[in-house]
């Protein structure tokens, strides 16, 4: 009888062209050969035991537990295997500590997220918890709490699995997942200084967590996010019992299952304010743009382990008398979402080398400029590049993408949260708009455009001007619109989508152009095919009459 071999995975990091190739040009070598082992170390475990206890693990869920047998009100969380066996080795990789310890200075960014990349397809979005405790490390920081950065810096970032705490995001309520200035938790204040919350929090990050970073309203504040203000939390007591708030219950999602995200009731939890009493919004926005960052970079990394395994099967599966590999149809397949891997690696990373160089003091005006805008704009292109391509990955194995137990359905179910979580596609579009305000326009990316492209060889010039083109109409159509908000609003996205995918089209090319003098043309056929993807999306906007017709199902007004 036949039986199909399953797609295989090796070490990660040596399968890796795209890391690998990126890393020897972003990285100088003394460094790249420093950090190499440890990435080898990583990519044999991804590729190997975590690969193969994710497979085996496959069914099991976190588990609530509100209720002592006797009657106590515990709120356990038991966790999968996986997660249990992450944690340790978050910790010994240093995933979040390697950022803080900046080893590598400006290079640091690079080199955590390098490892982020590999851990995160192997671990069952474990990377979730890794990326708020990033976030509320950077957040305290840049609150300048003295306090609060002394208590809570060495656990979040420590190399001690005894020690390490994760940090929880406490921000979503009924009233508001992206208008977060609606939230209702209060925060109430006791006659002995200290602050107690109270409220409904419907969606918060792994309840795992030992603290958290949680938006409230002082009473008697104004409504809107200025009237909001960031707390600082320890979650449980010495004998891990919650402080002031209870589980309701773990939220029932269509993916990152294994993620024990949960709804709690606040119902005096002790806290403490982290920068003052209002401007909650603005005091947490280090922490949205560390975990988009993460988001940007975790897109990337599912989509290359799902075409790791669709290659891998292309070997090995035999239809119509060859290898998968062999049909020219599949190959094409297979190619296009190479290329779109290829450009959201590289813009993904192109955010975290920002990143490292704007917290080592490195960065210029316009470095600093680039990171706020290409931080929501990475997020968002490359979320929706993930959903489309995983979704080609399943089918590249025909029905078997569609069954449970090859372990495929997971990746476009996961996949699938990273366009919605920490800012929807429209939400981040207007956080597109609203960053160009902070940094004044596009000036910054323009001058990014002209270091990146300056190396390209002759035969990709064309590609090159393809990506200015794409820019420029970008450029024309803010100020065209600029005067009419309700048309800056309705094509933000098409605008936002326009310079991410003309940005990944420019990053391509400099990579390109450095790999070709080292022989390896495979950016420069990524850059290739991933332009006739197209990178202008703008030209295709719907008059405003035809979409309120189109999606309300309005008649055309006479
Ligand atoms: C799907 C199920 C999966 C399970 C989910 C589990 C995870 C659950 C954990 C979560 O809760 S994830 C929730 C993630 N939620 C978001 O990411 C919120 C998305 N919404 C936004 O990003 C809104 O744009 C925002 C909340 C920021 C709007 O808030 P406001 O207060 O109405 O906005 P406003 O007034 O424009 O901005 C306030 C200040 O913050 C401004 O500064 P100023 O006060 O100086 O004027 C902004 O410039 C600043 N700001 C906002 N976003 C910023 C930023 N600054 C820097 N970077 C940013 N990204």
């Amino acid at each position: 009888m036949f039986v199909q071999e399953p797609p295989r995975l090796d070490n990660t990091y040596e399968a890796d062209s795209l890391l690998r190739g990126y890393l020897a040009r972003a990285l100088p070598a003394e460094v790249l050969r420093e950090i190499e082992p440890e990435l080898q170390e990583l990519g044999t475990l991804a590729g190997g035991p975590l690969y193969h206890l994710q497979l085996e693990d496959r069914t099991s869920e976190p588990v609530h537990i509100p209720w002592s047998a006797w009657g106590e009100r515990i709120d356990e969380i038991r966790l999968t295997r996986v997660w249990q066996e992450a944690e340790p080795l978050a910790v010994r990789f240093g995933l979040v500590a390697t950022a803080y310890e900046q080893r590598y200075g400006a290079f640091s960014r690079i080199h955590q997220f390098a490892k982020v990349y590999l851990f995160a397809p192997s671990t069952d979005i474990y990377a979730c918890p890794l990326a708020m405790t990033d976030g509320a490390a950077r957040t305290l920081l840049d609150s300048g709490n003295r306090r609060l950065i002394e208590r809570a810096l060495p656990h979040l970032t420590s190399r001690n699995p005894a020690t390490f705490w994760t940090s929880g995001q406490w921000m979503t309520e009924l009233t508001g997942g992206s208008d977060v200035g609606s939230s209702q938790t209060v925060a109430r204040p006791e006659p002995d200084g200290t602050w107690h919350l109270y409220g409904r929090k419907w969606f918060v990050s792994a309840i795992t967590s030992q603290m958290a970073l949680i938006l409230a309203r002082p009473e008697g504040n104004p409504p809107g996010g200025r009237g909001l203000a960031l707390f600082y939390a320890e979650l449980r007591d010495e004998r891990g019992r919650p402080r002031g708030f209870q589980i309701l219950r773990l939220k029932d999602k269509l993916g990152t299952r294994k993620l024990p995200t949960a709804e709690v009731l606040l119902e005096g939890l002790p806290a403490e304010p982290v920068a003052g009493l209002t401007h909650g919004t603005r005091t947490i926005a280090p922490m949205l743009n560390v975990t988009r960052t993460w988001n940007a970079i975790t897109a990337a990394a599912l989509m290359r382990r799902g075409l790791l395994l669709a290659r891998d099967y292309a070997r090995r599966r035999v239809a119509f008398g060859r290898p998968l590999a062999e049909h020219p149809l599949h190959l094409d397949t297979l190619a296009g979402l190479q290329a779109e891997t290829a450009a959201a690696f590289h813009l993904a990373f192109c955010v975290a080398e920002l990143m490292g160089r704007v917290e080592t003091d490195e960065a210029s005006d316009d470095e600093r400029a680039l990171l706020r805008l290409l931080t929501p704009v990475a997020k968002l292109t490359t979320a929706r590049q993930a959903v489309a391509v995983l979704s080609e990955v399943l089918e590249a194995f025909g029905g078997a993408g569609y069954v449970e137990d090859t372990g495929l359905p997971v990746l476009l179910r996961d996949a699938q949260v990273l366009p919605i979580w920490e800012g929807t596609t429209n939400v981040l579009a207007l956080d597109v708009l609203r960053a160009l305000e902070d940094i004044g326009g596009l000036q910054p990316l323009h001058k990014a455009f002209d270091v990146w492209l300056q190396d390209v060889p002759e035969s990709l010039v064309p590609l090159a001007r393809e990506a200015r083109a794409a820019l420029q109409a970008a450029d024309a159509w803010l100020t065209e619109t600029a005067a009419d908000p309700e048309r800056l609003q309705a094509d933000a996205r098409r605008f936002a989508l326009t310079l991410g995918r003309s940005t990944a089209l420019a990053l391509l090319l400099r990579q390109a152009a450095w790999s070709r003098t080292r022989g390896d043309d495979r950016p420069a056929a990524a850059a290739r095919r991933f332009a006739r993807h197209g990178v202008n999306l703008l030209p295709t906007g719907t008059p405003p009459a035809d979409s309120r017709m189109l999606a309300l199902d309005e008649p055309p007004v006479s």
